[in-house]
């Protein structure tokens, strides 16, 4: 009894409080300014799933930007005169190939990934 209040009032004046603004209150899930165990072994879980996002949105951003240059080179080639056409075939076959490479493989790695559940 004696010793369950001590630890009560030990565990009170150990509780570590953050400072205004601190970095780590976004590891405060319930608000209450108290950091718990808990909540500090979500950190990594939260870590990760950042992480993973932002790669995710580089691919998707990657993916997009080759479906857009492929879209405006080929309004580009509308422009310009037809012996250049003819001296860029070969460049603009292997671009358009790239291209659409890096567009599909993005289009079956998330399917993989939604079909997996990740
Ligand atoms: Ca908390």
């Amino acid at each position: 009894m004696v010793y369950r209040l001590y630890f009560r009032i030990y565990n009170r004046m150990t509780q570590k409080k953050l400072q205004k603004q601190s970095m780590y209150a976004e590891y405060d899930e319930d608000g209450d300014g108290i950091v718990s165990d808990e909540e500090l072994s979500h950190v990594a879980d939260i870590k990760k799933l950042e992480h993973d996002l932002r790669k995710q949105r580089a691919q998707r951003r990657m993916a997009t930007a080759s479906l857009v240059a492929m879209a405006s080179f080929t309004i580009a080639m509308f422009f310009v005169d037809l012996e250049r056409v003819k001296a860029l075939a070969d460049i603009s076959n292997l671009f358009y190939l790239t291209g659409g490479g890096i567009v599909s493989v993005y289009m079956g790695a998330s399917a993989i990934m939604n079909r997996n559940g990740k």
